[in-house]
């Protein structure tokens, strides 16, 4: 993470995290569960979803470990193949990225891979911490994290869960039950916390 991050770190990532809302931007293939998540997260219960025509964002608390208590404005966008253009104006400037994968879906793995590996190489998203919510483990047949990790190429992102590149950690969930989503967005948090840390480093070296 820290030779990319050094680069691009704004203002913003030297803040103390806590203080302000954190921004973050849910993306993934049309029909991963990122609304459902996102309702989820926000009213505590299951609602059902139509297809997102552009986006829905809602401000959601953190309720487990070092998360708990912290804001997150999530910006949830539609994942239609047409819509995925999109993608790029919400991610400017945002503290984190929850990619969405429907963990059945075997089909279209690759091309969830090609539009992960797109957003994250994108040069404007440069070592913005990235959760993938391996989503939909209630189903049979759901891909494990670690069978994810191979079939979306994360390893190729740069160093691994802990190295340099693009920090990034794969949570199992259920968007219909709630399963694993507070906790992934503690492990988001605590990304996002590491890397303004070590932008804050950085910057105490350059002076
Ligand atoms: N079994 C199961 N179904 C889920 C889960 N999460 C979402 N779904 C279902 O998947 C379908 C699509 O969910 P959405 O949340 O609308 O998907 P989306 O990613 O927002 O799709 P777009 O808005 O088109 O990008 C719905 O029928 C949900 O009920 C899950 O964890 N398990
Ligand atoms: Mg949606």
């Amino acid at each position: 993470m820290g030779a990319s991050m050094g680069k691009n770190a704004s203002l913003l990532d030297s803040l103390p995290v806590g203080q302000a809302t954190l921004h973050v931007v849910m993306l993934g293939l049309d029909s991963a569960g990122k609304t459902t998540a996102l309702y989820r997260l926000k009213f505590d219960q299951y609602l059902n979803t139509v297809p997102t025509i552009g986006f829905n964002c809602e401000k959601v608390k953190g309720t487990t470990g070092k998360a708990k208590g912290i804001s997150f404005l999530v910006w949830d966008v539609g994942g239609q193949e047409k819509l995925r253009p999109l993608w790029k104006s919400y991610t400017r400037c945002t503290d984190g990225i929850v990619f969405v994968i429907d963990s059945v879906d075997i089909e279209r793995m690759e091309e969830a891979k090609m539009e992960l590996q797109r957003t994250v190489r994108s040069p404007e998203n440069a070592g913005v911490p990235i959760l993938i919510l391996a989503n939909k483990q209630d189903l049979p047949g759901a891909k494990e994290p670690r069978e994810l990790e191979k079939l979306l190429g994360l390893h190729e992102l740069g160093g691994g869960s802990q190295g340099a590149g693009h920090t990034w950690h794969v949570q199992p969930a259920c968007a219909i039950t709630g399963d694993g989503l507070h906790e992934g967005m503690e492990a988001l948090y605590e990304m996002i916390l590491k890397r303004r840390k070590l932008a804050k480093q950085c910057k105490k070296k350059a002076r």
